[in-house]
């Protein structure tokens, strides 16, 4: 049974009874909660290596078009916990491309971050890359190693064990991440990569004979979400009023980072007190990131109208959440809002034995033209919203 979370009564409803109610009272699917088919329907079985590799999320991107189906300029399908959720399939088909570009940039404005639906990746490529990232971080360490990440923070690229990197926000000094690092370590790993062209950053990768088909799955899932940035920027710039390309043209580089983040069981009790972190509250560098989750939960968005209180995020299932980093804020003349972010212990984790489960996500950063000179994005300034920032070389950013 597919079934929906009633919110206003605290109930289930199997999906057939959400569409009707839906068509009267629209106001039922907001904070919609899938049950997933994975978890309905666990017919997949655990793989030759014994890990599980049944999907946790899978597309319900059907249930959302049939929701929209009563009103077609209503391309915004709910509000998860104060993101808007949105239906991309209507830029992408052309049917309403003008109201899901404003009603994107709108969410930027407002929060930072957006859920898509209908979005272009398929469901299938991203069960795909989770499997691989579980075979990846499955491998003994040993192994692992032999992709290691540079002890600099500046080159992205390779595997890092948990405990090792420590996200914080405006923390340059070494000393200072180091005593943060101490007295709550990061507990997750992580395997970055870009393309495999990229003179700026080289990518770390296992030898030849470890894990065959890791290195391509990593490369094929990075182009796949590089052709949905394609298509996001390409909505922004229309939100912006600005022509399709605009955006676009300033990202020709490909400079992007895939990043497979795993994050292992823990106690809860230990990431409540702050005796160890999941991803410590910070915001990201580059123009929009993409991110894929499991279903386990555990993200946090700053509520812009309260700095320092988050709001959870949980996962929507079929859903990619993007989100803009401090780069399109700043080109934005801070119109569109670079927001603080974090991982956490999901709700009512602690009800869970006091163990809060694995959880696997896959963000992607995407970055612009390092040679270009940075000038605020013409519609963000005027007499009575004045440029804040100079022009300045990208590469001179952050
Ligand atoms: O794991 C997540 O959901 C968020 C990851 C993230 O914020 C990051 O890697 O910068």
């Amino acid at each position: 049974m597919i079934a929906y979370h009633n919110n206003f009564d605290d109930t289930w409803r199997p999906v057939g009874k959400a569409l009707s109610e839906t068509l009267t009272h629209r106001v039922l699917v907001t904070d919609i909660n899938i049950v997933t088919p994975s978890r309905c329907n666990p017919t997949r079985p655990p793989s030759a290596d014994g890990i599980d590799l049944r999907p946790r999320t899978s597309s319900i991107s059907y249930l959302h078009s049939l929701l929209a189906n009563d009103d077609q300029t209503n391309v915004i399908l709910s509000n998860a916990h104060g993101i808007p959720v949105l239906d991309f399939g209507r830029f992408l088909d052309g049917s309403s491309k003008q109201e899901v570009a404003d009603a994107m940039l709108s969410s930027f404005k407002d929060i930072g971050f957006v859920h898509l639906v209908n979005h272009g990746l398929s469901q299938e490529k991203i069960d795909e890359m989770f499997n691989w990232s579980k075979r990846f971080f499955a491998q003994p360490m040993e192994l692992k190693q032999l992709a290691p990440h540079p002890p600099s923070g500046k080159h992205h690229r390779g595997y890092s064990a948990p405990g090792v990197e420590k996200v914080s926000q405006h923390v340059y000094d070494a000393a200072e991440v180091l005593k943060l690092r101490q007295e709550a370590p990061d507990m997750k790993e992580s395997f970055e990569c870009g393309h495999d062209a990229s003179e700026v950053m080289p990518n770390i990768w296992l030898p030849d004979d470890m894990l065959p088909g890791f290195k391509e799955a990593c490369l094929d899932f990075f182009w796949a979400c590089h052709e949905i940035e394609l298509t996001i920027l390409r909505a922004l710039a229309l939100g912006l009023k600005l022509p399709e390309d605009y955006l676009v043209k300033y990202h020709t580089a490909q400079d992007n980072q895939l990043r497979l983040l795993h994050y292992p069981s823990v106690s809860a009790e230990q990431l409540e007190r702050d005796e160890i972190s999941r991803i410590n509250a910070h915001s990201d560098f580059g123009s929009i990131t993409l991110l894929v989750q499991d279903d386990v939960g555990g993200l946090e968005v700053e509520d812009p109208r309260n700095p320092g209180q988050f709001k959870s995020a949980p996962p929507v299932a079929g859903a990619i959440v993007v989100n803009a980093g401090d780069f399109l804020m700043r080109w934005s003349n801070d119109m569109i809002r670079s927001t603080i972010h974090r991982v956490r212990a999901p709700p009512g984790a602690a009800s869970n034995n006091g163990i809060i489960p694995d959880r696997y996500s896959i963000p992607y950063f995407c970055s612009a033209d390092f040679p270009i000179v940075v000038e605020c994005l013409p519609g963000t300034y005027s007499a009575e919203r004045p440029r804040k920032y100079e022009p300045i070389w990208r590469s001179n950013m952050f």
